[in-house]
């Protein structure tokens, strides 16, 4: 009795080791395939950024702009008419939203840290910017039908 009772549990034990190494093997097949995908989520992501930067060269569709390092960020950006525009003065400095080329444009005035400014453009066009404190700080509002 005992010795069959041993025997069972020798039994047993064996097919939990196994298994479990049977497992362990699977787990590490999965390992193996998680690390694969995880390598072509790392690929489309790259990807993704390569894209992000050719979208910075093209006009952002947003109606929301932050000032910050002494820049318009997006800088170009582009709404439908009738939109309001929102800018956000998230710098250390003043700053100014300000019309360039003559046509109806914002024109914020001095703007200090934490202020927001808001235009709405009702016409279709391509509308520039700029900070009049800071030349360097320019951007473009496109406003589509
Ligand atoms: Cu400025």
């Amino acid at each position: 009795m005992n010795k069959s009772a041993v025997i069972g549990i020798v039994v047993v034990v064996v097919v939990l080791v196994g298994g479990g190494a049977l497992l362990a093997k699977h787990n590490s097949d999965n390992n193996k395939t998680a690390t694969s995908s995880s390598t072509d989520t790392s690929t489309k992501s790259s990807t993704d950024t390569s894209s992000q930067d050719s979208n910075n060269l093209n006009p952002t569709a947003t109606n929301s702009v932050t000032i910050q390092n002494f820049a318009f960020s997006p800088a170009n950006i582009t709404v439908k008419k009738g939109t309001t525009v929102t800018w956000t003065n998230s710098d250390s400095a003043t700053h100014t939203v300000t019309e360039t080329d003559g046509q109806t444009g914002p024109s914020s005035g001095d703007l200090a840290t934490g202020k927001t400014y808001t235009f709405t453009y009702n016409t279709a066009g391509t509308f520039k910017y700029h900070c009049s404190i800071h030349a360097s700080m320019v951007g473009t509002v496109t406003v589509t039908e």
